[in-house]
């Protein structure tokens, strides 16, 4: 088989600019800031950096509604401080990926701006329709279809300039460009390689999935009139979902292709990660698959999307088995070809720890940090680390609406409270406190001191959003230098992706797929001598004692040897040798011993070396 490409046994790390590190006291994250913390990204171990977006932008949503691809906004510097910064990386020997944002434009980019005018050239660049006959524009009813926005209201925007209205699947500054137009995306790729020429090694596609859209034979959207296609249910909210209609459309692999060519082609050393809600573990090997030279990796849902009842605002705990099932179907649609991204935290997630772990007490904040963090590195694919999900940091603790920053809670606690009435104030402030953005979006915790080193103590203006209570615990500081600590464990992690070719490589194969509470799976690589190198990953995944499951018991029994049995006195418990336990959440001796015991405890996690 053909070497695994450079990024298979790399880490990304995301740095969320806005929270990461403020420079210069202005409340807000900036370059210059990124910049002064470059050797802790590389003490850590990561191998490429994501940045959020930092282009100019009205940041409405936080800079994904961009006015300007090639500047930076003033708030996190200037291009030349993005030069810096891309040399700064490179020469710790790390590569740097951008956010792309082209399914969509700011209302305020020149473009939208122009396309306002039925007449100019970039008239046809968006997804312009005329009110419905016999409604008055701007009044209920008058929209080309039902679809509503991931932020809330309507997906169409009336433009009494244009005189029709305009599609948003996001919020209403941020216009859905429309990809059918050949002139558009010769602009987005003469953009993209600006970028590639001024030295940065790929992109991060935010919701690519989405650019293109369903047309009938005439071109016209689902549910506008004349349509030969339905636009959907309308849903509890008042709208029916877009999402149907415009994931994975008919010509998206056509224009993955075309980017494909237009910009990589003859580069290398780069990284495609294309952001994929609503698709489809198959596309997902398809997409993957170099063969179809589209995009190196993308960032599924379906696991993000377990611990909800129809949507995140309803929900549910979380289930072990659940995850289970799902990345068995996403690791069996690549074992042939493709490739997965692993991630559990990003600036849309609320905090993992907090979400799926057990922050009751701080052992088992710690414990099952680490236990979810090894259990997702143990994966088959390139892992993701989100800024502070290294140190186990937890969500937010809003409690009243005036904490929260993001649009989508704000926007869609009015709709849900208010209009619709389907939520409660108190089930909504709990449901966002439990799953909004802004769980994620707390400044980086460095210190224990004021502002957590995100900002200086005498800083003249509040951090833009709260800083957690909890950074005087939780923060790189504490964590550096303690061997025990949720950093600590990561490093050894990434280390782990880096040495062990079965851990980067291995073959996935999930075992005891009935217990509820332990997960587990196996790592195989087969050498050239015939013989397999295997590596059991068990993780107890809850806050209860377990214990060892049937298969995960079986397969350390085939291994163990008699005590002493080599004769070289290598400690060992029942058989099993310490100098096999690869990494665990607990002590080793605990682990041996639970190895021979069979039972687990909560959050005990480890990797045992088979063969
Ligand atoms: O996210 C798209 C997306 O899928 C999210 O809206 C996600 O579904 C939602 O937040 C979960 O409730 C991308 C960016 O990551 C996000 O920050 C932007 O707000 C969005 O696109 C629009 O650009």
């Amino acid at each position: 088989a053909t070497p695994n490409p450079w990024w298979a046994n790399a880490v990304v790390y995301q740095i969320y600019p806005r929270s990461f590190q403020d420079s210069n006291g202005d409340g807000f994250g900036d370059l210059r800031g990124i910049e002064s913390r470059l050797d802790y990204l590389a003490d850590l171990g990561v191998d490429v950096v994501w940045l959020s977006p930092v282009y100019r932008s009205p940041q409405d949503d936080n800079g994904y509604d961009i006015s300007d691809y090639q500047d930076i906004d003033p708030m996190f510097g200037t291009l030349e401080d993005m030069d810096r910064l891309i040399a700064a990386v490179h020469q710790r020997g790390m590569k740097l990926v951008m956010d792309l944002v082209v399914n969509h434009t700011s209302d305020e980019h020149a473009w939208f701006q122009a396309s306002r005018h039925a007449g100019d050239p970039h008239a046809d660049w968006y997804w312009w329709r005329p009110a419905r006959a016999g409604h008055e524009p701007g009044t209920p009813g008058a929209e080309p279809n039902r679809w509503g926005s991931y932020f809330g209201g309507s997906a169409w925007q009336y433009d009494a300039q244009r005189g029709e209205y305009f599609l948003h699947q996001f919020s209403a500054k941020q216009p859905d460009l429309n990809w059918e137009n050949p002139e558009l995306r010769r602009a987005v790729y003469a953009m993209m390689n600006w970028w590639m020429d001024r030295g940065i090694d790929g992109f991060r596609m935010d919701v690519i999935v989405l650019i293109s859209k369903m047309l009938d034979a005439e071109g016209r959207l689902p549910g506008e009139a004349g349509s030969g296609i339905a636009d959907g249910p309308v849903l509890e909210d008042g709208y029916s979902s877009p999402s149907p209609f415009c994931t994975d459309g008919p010509r998206l692999d056509e224009y993955l292709r075309e980017m494909r060519r237009e910009v990589f082609a003859g580069r290398s050393g780069y990284l495609t990660v294309g952001e994929a809600p609503g698709l489809s573990d198959v596309r997902n090997g398809y997409i993957s698959d170099p063969a179809h030279q589209e995009l190196d990796m993308l960032f599924l849902f379906d696991h993000v999307g377990i611990d909800q009842d129809g949507s995140k605002w309803n929900p549910t705990p979380f289930e072990p088995a659940k995850l289970r099932t799902v990345m068995m179907r996403q690791q069996a649609a690549l074992r042939q070809a493709g490739w997965a991204s692993l991630y559990m935290d990003n600036h849309d997630q609320p905090r993992v720890v907090s979400r799926w772990g057990d922050t009751s007490t701080e052992a088992l904040r710690s414990r099952s940090a680490k236990a979810l963090a090894l259990m997702l590195h143990l994966h088959r694919g390139t892992p993701y680390i989100y800024q502070g999900e290294e140190l186990g940091m937890t969500n937010a603790g809003f409690t009243e609406l005036g904490q929260y920053r993001d649009l989508e809670s704000i926007n869609m606690y009015h709709q849900l409270v208010d209009e619709a009435k389907v939520q409660t104030p108190q089930s909504m402030l709990h449901a966002i406190a439990r799953m909004g953005r802004d769980n994620a979006r707390t400044p980086m915790q460095w210190d224990g001191s004021r502002y957590a080193g995100f900002t200086a103590p005498d800083a003249p203006t509040e951090p833009w959003i709260a800083v957690n209570p909890n950074h005087v615990d939780i923060n790189v500081a504490a964590e550096f230098d303690d061997p025990d600590s949720v950093y600590a464990f990561y490093k050894r992690l990434i280390a782990l992706r880096h040495t062990d070719a079965v851990v980067a490589a291995g073959v996935w194969d999930a075992i005891d797929v009935e217990d509820p509470a332990v997960y587990a799976f196996t790592r195989t690589v087969a050498r050239a001598d015939g013989a397999e190198s295997k590596l059991l990953v068990v993780a107890n995944l809850t806050s209860r004692v377990a214990n060892m499951p049937h298969d995960s018991r079986s397969l350390l029994a085939e291994t163990a040897t008699q005590p002493g049995a080599d004769g070289d006195g290598e400690s060992s418990c029942a058989g099993f040798e310490a100098s096999k336990l690869v990494i665990s959440t607990v002590s080793e001796a605990r682990t041996l011993s639970s190895m021979h015991d069979g039972g687990l405890l909560p959050w005990e996690a480890f990797v045992y070396r088979l063969s």
